[in-house]
């Protein structure tokens, strides 16, 4: 006999499925939930909040001339771009173009960002999801970040010395990078990324069939950011984590029915966790025992069924993140349809791939902990925290006392569950991926924001909750709306990041320009000269606040014009920008910065340009023309 739910899933009358009578989910369900959670009880919620709120706001207080404690880089979703916040404070300081176009920057308009974004293949939009920060034994070292592209399959490096992107690489033979871990141990050699989806292959339009379609895990060197290697694998790939040893990474699969329908990809109760032998892996690729595939040069190994270089863990069900203890003991891979989260011991691993312990003798808890379980995080002190989509919760649980538990003992692993608002996906507390863990902050990132801000039309904000976890209890102390779509955010102590206030004369970023103006004969630095070239014409100029070097200049209509300009101040903060008028050109020149633009002139007259960033009292004043004669 069955009965319903609140949720309206059907349930065994007895409870007898081993977890409890919310086990499973369907579609129906979770479609049912998010709707109720739209419905009332929300002002409750806020009311109840709001006084806890007052308490700990104090703490996140940062005053007129303070400097918040981490840097928090959040992804920018849909958006494209990827964003800088100071926590506790919450406050955006910077954003860094990568995906998208950015008319302040010039970002998609520049030749130097062109020249990243690849000219061949270039699109307008991008899909970040998952940003991390490059780590030297474990801990954070400040050189890079790394960003996925979910939407154009590809994979971005920024340098956080000057927080701009600068190495945009397409992962050849996939569709649509997800999951984006680093190596953490010994250091960053390696970024490891999921392609989301079975494609044939060759996908040239023979065979349609899921039979003959697979995905690909992948390695870029994070040094050259060329493609290492690339793993066949079964199923799909969701999200990714790496270990503390150097030698696993581990990934989630929800599609392991291989379906390209919805009620398909529920089929199975469990689907699985996919661990990956790093050292296997580079020794098949060291050994020749690689494929090729297409026009592409990258190795490829078969990391499919009985292969030496992968288990597949079963683990319920359509899991989606996974993401390792900062102990570095444990992968745990959150069930999302299941309510359970499956905590994997990496020291276990050795024997799993030596074929001494079955597959599922790797799981050592399975806690149940609420509906929809996505991510979880770590305060370094013993405890997971996983967001709970459906029940728009977090979950606080004790690691050893799950496992205490899953050996049949009666404790109870569940510290706490918070209301948060609402509908979270990513969760991540401070330094949590890192040995450092320190367990202070912790940030939510919710999917739905309804009624926490101020109504602007159908189109919502996304709500970033900040938590204080330094104690017993999580304190809800912050709600930041953010643009679509920050799934996950990083947070990096801020004396881990060392920035430059100008830029040095030699930094590759501009090196392009440099190459040119040395065989033009220029010397970009005090140079302000117009060479024709053909029909090509490239300007120098440099600029001093409120003055560019060339108040004029002259072209032919129909040249194709290249503008150089260096900024020659050397102040912190004092940026200048070019904006030809009418000509869909605009770009940031900060101090001691070259940057260049290539547009055609193609309308006789004068066109005045001015610079667009403000820079001095006469900054109005900084301005010039371009005369464009009939051709
Ligand atoms: Cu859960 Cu892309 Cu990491 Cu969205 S992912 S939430
Ligand atoms: Cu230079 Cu404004
Ligand atoms: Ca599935």
């Amino acid at each position: 006999m069955k009965k319903k739910d609140e949720l309206g899933t059907e349930v065994a009358e007895n409870g007898e499925s081993g977890l409890s009578r919310r086990r499973f989910l369907g579609a129906t369900a979770l479609a049912g939930a998010v709707g109720a959670a739209g419905l009332g009880g929300a002002v409750m919620t806020r009311e109840s909040f709001a006084a806890a709120a007052k308490e700990a706001q104090n703490k996140i207080h940062v005053g007129p001339g303070e400097l918040d404690e981490y840097y928090g880089f959040w992804s920018g979703g849909h958006q494209g771009e990827v964003r800088v916040l100071g926590v506790p404070s919450m406050r955006e300081i910077m954003r860094i173009p990568v995906f998208n176009v950015d008319s302040a920057t010039g970002w998609g308009i520049t030749n130097e960002s062109k020249d990243i974004l690849g000219r061949d293949k270039t699109y307008l939009n991008g899909d970040c999801h998952h940003p991390h920060v490059s780590m030297t034994d474990g801990r954070y070292d400040g050189k890079y970040l790394f960003i996925n592209d979910k939407a154009n399959t590809r994979v971005a490096r920024i340098r956080l010395d000057i927080m701009k992107c600068d190495k945009i690489t397409h992962i050849p033979n996939v569709q649509a990078i997800h999951g984006l871990r680093l190596q953490k141990v010994p250091h960053t050699k390696y970024v490891f990324c999921n392609a989301e989806y079975m494609i044939p292959h060759p996908n040239d339009g023979s065979d349609f069939s899921m039979e003959n379609s697979y995905t690909m895990f992948n390695a870029l060197d994070a040094e050259t950011m060329e493609v290492a290697w690339q793993v066949i694998v079964d199923g799909n790939l969701d999200n990714t984590d790496a270990d503390y040893t150097g030698k696993y990474a581990a990934s989630t699969c929800y599609n392991s029915e291989k379906a390209t329908d919805l009620a398909g990809t529920m089929r199975n109760d469990r689907d699985w966790v996919v661990v990956f032998n790093i050292e296997r892996i580079e020794e098949a690729v060291k050994n020749g025992d690689f494929k090729t595939l297409g026009d592409s040069k990258v190795p490829v190994v078969d990391g499919r069924g009985k292969s030496r270089l992968t288990r597949y863990i079963p683990v319920p069900k359509n899991p989606h993140g996974v993401n390792t203890s900062p102990d570095g003991k444990y992968f745990i891979a959150a069930g999302k349809l299941s309510p359970t989260c499956s905590v994997i011991a990496i020291d276990k691993l050795d024997d799993v791939f030596d074929d001494k312990i079955e597959l599922r003798d790797v799981i050592v808890a399975e806690p149940e902990l609420g509906l929809g379980p996505l991510h979880t995080t770590y305060d370094g002190r013993g405890n997971a925290y996983t967001t709970l989509f459906i029940d728009s919760q977090v979950a606080k649980w004790n690691i050893a006392d799950a496992i205490k538990h899953y050996n049949g003992e009666k404790v109870n692993y569940l510290r706490q569950k918070l209301d948060v608002h609402y509908q979270p996906g990513h969760n991540h507390a401070s330094l949590t991926e890192s040995r450092d863990a320190d367990g202070k902050w912790l940030v939510v990132l919710s999917k739905f924001s309804k009624d926490r801000f101020l109504p602007v039309g159908p189109l919502h904000p996304e709500n970033d909750q900040l938590i204080d976890i330094s104690g017993e209890e999580m304190k809800l102390v912050h709600d930041g709306p953010a643009f679509a779509e920050p799934h996950d955010c990083i947070l990096v102590r801020r004396d881990q990041i060392k920035t430059k206030k100008v830029y040095t004369r030699d930094d590759p970023y501009f090196a392009g320009a440099r190459a040119q103006a040395e065989k033009d004969g220029v010397t970009l630095e005090s140079d302000n000269k117009v060479i024709r070239d053909g029909n090509k014409v490239r300007v120098y100029m440099t600029s001093v606040a409120p003055m560019f070097g060339l108040n004029e200049f002259k072209v032919k209509q129909g040249d194709e014009v290249t503008v150089y300009v260096t900024n020659q101040d050397t102040i912190e903060d004092v940026t200048h920008g070019f904006c030809m008028v009418n000509h869909g050109v605009s770009m940031e020149i900060s101090p001691q910065q070259t940057s260049s633009v290539t547009f055609v002139a193609d309308r006789p007259g004068v066109h005045w340009y001015y610079c667009n960033w403000f820079c001095h009292a006469l900054h109005m004043e900084m301005t010039g023309r371009m005369l464009v004669e009939k051709a």
